[in-house]
């Protein structure tokens, strides 16, 4: 197996992160984002999609999508479970990690493609508005993770699992997108500070 990865891409990130909990390492080749190797016809015949993290498997074929590569992983690993045990268990991490991927990550992902300069090569045409729109959207979802993690210790409950993976990664996003997490979101940093905390976060 082989992972192309990319040291400063946030979903590269959460497939390190998921692989630093579970104990594992694999071969990696790494893919230069920055020099936007993604286009390079190499690449694009690992991954027509041109975007990383992708997973060469020893057959020659490949999954993408960084939550299809975990949980590929989980099946093969499947301990410390990161999707849940249960049916309520796995029907929340469901839940809390696409929320965490469609609220959080991608809004504040497209925040940074339409206003950061180093950007705009890879995002053509940024859109100024857009990335307004995004952030105000940013806001309002850490505004309702701050309310659900008042009664909770991670996202899906008392279990850390995959989604807290991507809210994380979400919100250490925030800096390169020049968001800035409200003070008064007590809960929300008690968390960030809690699974930021774990070994794995330095993948
Ligand atoms: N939904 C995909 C998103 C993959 C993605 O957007 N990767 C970014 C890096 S974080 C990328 O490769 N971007 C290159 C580009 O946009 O050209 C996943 O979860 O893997």
């Amino acid at each position: 197996m082989r992972l192309y990865d990319s040291p400063f891409a946030p979903n590269a990130r959460r497939v390190r992160m998921f692989l630093a909990e579970k104990g594992l390492d694999l071969p990696r080749a790494n893919v230069d984002l920055a020099k936007l190797e993604q286009r390079s016809d190499d690449y694009n015949a690992v991954n027509p999609f041109q975007v990383i993290p992708a997973l060469e498997l020893d057959d020659g074929s490949v999954i993408t999508e960084s939550i299809a590569i975990c949980r590929y992983l989980e099946e093969l690993h499947p301990e410390p479970a990161l999707f849940g045990s249960t049916a309520r268990e796995r029907a929340e991490v469901e839940m809390w990690q696409r929320l965490a991927e469609f609220q959080l990550l991608f809004t504040i992902a497209q925040t940074f493609r339409h206003t950061h300069p180093a950007m705009r090569e890879m995002e053509n045409p940024q859109v100024p508005a857009w990335a307004e729109a995004s952030r105000a959207k940013a806001m309002t979802a850490m505004r309702r993770f701050d309310a659900a993690l008042a009664s909770r210790r991670y996202l899906a409950g008392e279990n850390f699992s995959v989604a807290d993976i991507t809210g994380l990664i979400a919100l250490d996003f925030t800096k390169p997108a020049r968001i800035v997490i409200p003070e008064e979101l007590g809960n929300l940093r008690r968390w960030r500070e809690d699974v930021a905390g774990r070994a794995s976060a330095k993948a």
